[in-house]
Formats: C-alpha cells, sequence, structure tokens
C-alpha cells in the first residue's frame, strides 16, 4: 500500500469520499467535467477536486460509468478514456487519494498503475476478469450490494428479507474476494442504497447498518441526492442536500467510516457538529 492509501484506511475518525463523475448523464452533476467524444475536461476536473479538497474532501471517487437508475452501460475503451486522464492529472497535482469507480478490469489494472488508492465496485467485482484484477491491483476494494443491472434495477425489486439478504450477498463477496488472494484488510463494504431497492428497502436497510457494522469492515454509504431522500421529502434533486446530510449523520452515529457525498462542505460542517458532542 502507498503512504496515501494507508493513511486513507486510517479510520479513526470518519472520512469524506467526493463524487467526481465524468459522464454526460450521472444524475445529479452528468456533464460538468464531461467535454464529449470521450475527453474530460482536465482544468475543470482539477479546479473541482481543489474546491474539494479546500472544502474537506478526504478521497476523490472518480467514475466514468453512470450507474443511476436506466443508465446504459459503456465500453471498457470509453470508461477507460474517461477516466484515466482524470486519475492521471489529480495523483500528479494533489496528494489526495483517489478511488475509481468502476467494475471493468481493464480500468481497475490501468487506474492501479495510474496511482489510484482504492477501487469502487458497485457491483463488488462480479464482472468477469474484475477479482483478478483487484487482486493484482494490490489496492482496497469497495464491495456494494446491487440487485440486477442498472438499466432495469429500480422495476419492482423483491428481496425475502432486504437486511438479510445484502448482508447475506456481501459475505459472500467477501469470501470470493479471499479465495482471489484479496486480504480481509483490503476489504470495505457497502449496502448501496438505491440500487435496486424501494424506499421501505432502503429504509430497513438503514435501521439495519449496525448489523453491517458489526462484521468488522469499513462500512461506505452513499445516500448523497439519490431518490430516497427526494422520497422521504417530497423534493427534486436540487433541494436534498440537507435531507442528504441528515441520513449521512444517522449513518455516523450507527459506525459508518465513509460517506460518499456532493456536498462536501456542508457534510464536513455537520461531521465537526457531530464530532464535538460525541468527543
Ligand atoms: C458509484 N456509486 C453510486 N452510489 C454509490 C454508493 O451508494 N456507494 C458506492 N460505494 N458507490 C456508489
Amino acid at each position: 500500500m502507498t503512504d496515501l492509501t494507508h493513511s486513507f484506511m486510517d479510520f479513526s475518525l470518519p472520512k469524506i469520499m467526493a463524487v467526481l463523475n465524468i459522464t454526460p448523464d450521472s444524475f445529479s452533476d452528468g456533464g460538468a467535467f464531461y467535454a464529449g467524444n470521450s475527453q474530460p475536461d482536465l482544468s475543470r476536473v482539477l479546479n473541482r477536486v481543489d474546491l474539494m479538497l479546500s472544502e474537506g474532501a478526504h478521497l476523490i471517487d472518480v467514475g466514468g460509468e453512470s450507474t443511476r437508475p436506466g443508465a446504459e452501460p459503456v465500453s471498457p475503451e470509453e470508461e477507460l478514456a474517461r477516466v484515466l486522464p482524470v486519475v492521471e492529472a489529480i495523483v500528479s497535482r494533489f496528494d489526495v487519494p483517489v478511488s475509481v469507480d468502476t467494475s471493468t478490469p481493464t480500468v481497475i489494472s490501468e487506474a492501479a498503475r495510474a496511482g489510484a488508492s482504492m477501487i469502487n465496485d458497485v457491483r463488488a467485482l462480479r464482472r468477469p476478469g474484475a477479482l483478478t484484477a483487484a487482486a493484482a491491483s494490490g489496492l482496497p476494494v469497495c464491495l456494494m450490494h446491487m440487485l440486477g443491472e442498472p438499466q432495469h434495477m429500480q422495476l419492482n425489486p423483491g428481496y425475502v428479507d432486504i437486511a438479510a439478504d445484502v448482508k447475506t450477498f456481501l459475505l459472500e463477496r467477501i469470501a470470493a474476494c479471499e479465495a482471489a488472494g484479496i486480504p480481509r484488510s483490503r476489504i470495505l463494504i457497502d449496502p448501496g442504497f438505491g440500487f435496486g431497492k424501494t424506499l421501505q428497502h432502503n429504509l430497513i436497510l438503514f435501521r439495519s447498518l449496525p448489523e453491517l457494522v458489526d462484521l468488522g469492515f469499513p462500512v461506505i454509504v452513499g445516500v448523497s441526492r439519490k431518490s430516497l431522500v427526494g422520497a422521504i421529502l417530497d423534493k427534486p434533486v436540487e433541494e436534498r442536500m440537507v435531507g442528504s446530510i441528515a441520513l449521512g449523520m444517522l449513518a455516523i452515529q450507527r459506525g459508518v467510516k465513509v460517506l460518499r457525498v456532493h456536498d462536501i462542505s456542508a457534510t464536513a460542517d455537520a461531521l465537526k457538529i457531530l464530532q464535538a458532542v460525541e468527543g
């Protein structure tokens, strides 16, 4: 592990993972850093990262394939062309760990070579070749639960027992990682709020967060601006910041170590308040 990765894996205090989508179509910030023809707009990206760091981000999560409900998959070549220049530019300019939001084996391998510090996979390394690429990268991995694929995941998702099903899935993926040579010390887990889940599923899962925390792996949660916040508040995406932060703080109180967020400064303030009260 590099020093950056090592420092990121210290979870004595909660961490902020800042979302940086290099896509034309992500649900709340699509297109902001995408210049068309697979090209990221690097000067805008670097300005944004500079701001993210000044606001309190601990980790930058770079993604080149939208995972919003209904999103179409992109080719590995297209994803690589969006993500790789961005990872290279960030690591050469800033002293901040970069995670790469990808399920694609070539992107995992190339991102690791370019200096990424973590792989964040919404498919929990289930794409053929992903486990092997992640093991060879030597990087920590975040295994997230998703039912189905983004294109169809919100069409009538069903579970026997959402909390137990998600836990069983994550335990199976942890076992697959260990069998592929990824040690437990490099595994983080994420229940995947909004990924193939109704509002009721999300709420039951949220209440069961302490059970996931008890598995002993750092837990990441992403609720920022998601439709579950919109459904509770009956608000559009641009009015979900306060609800997202409230939910984020409840997650931290339940033992979550990393929040994946869009609104960094406000999340950092909320964390400071929580930490001041809780000591
Ligand atoms: C990429 N991505 C979108 N939402 C996410 C979430 O909730 N968790 C993680 N780990 N990644 C996410």
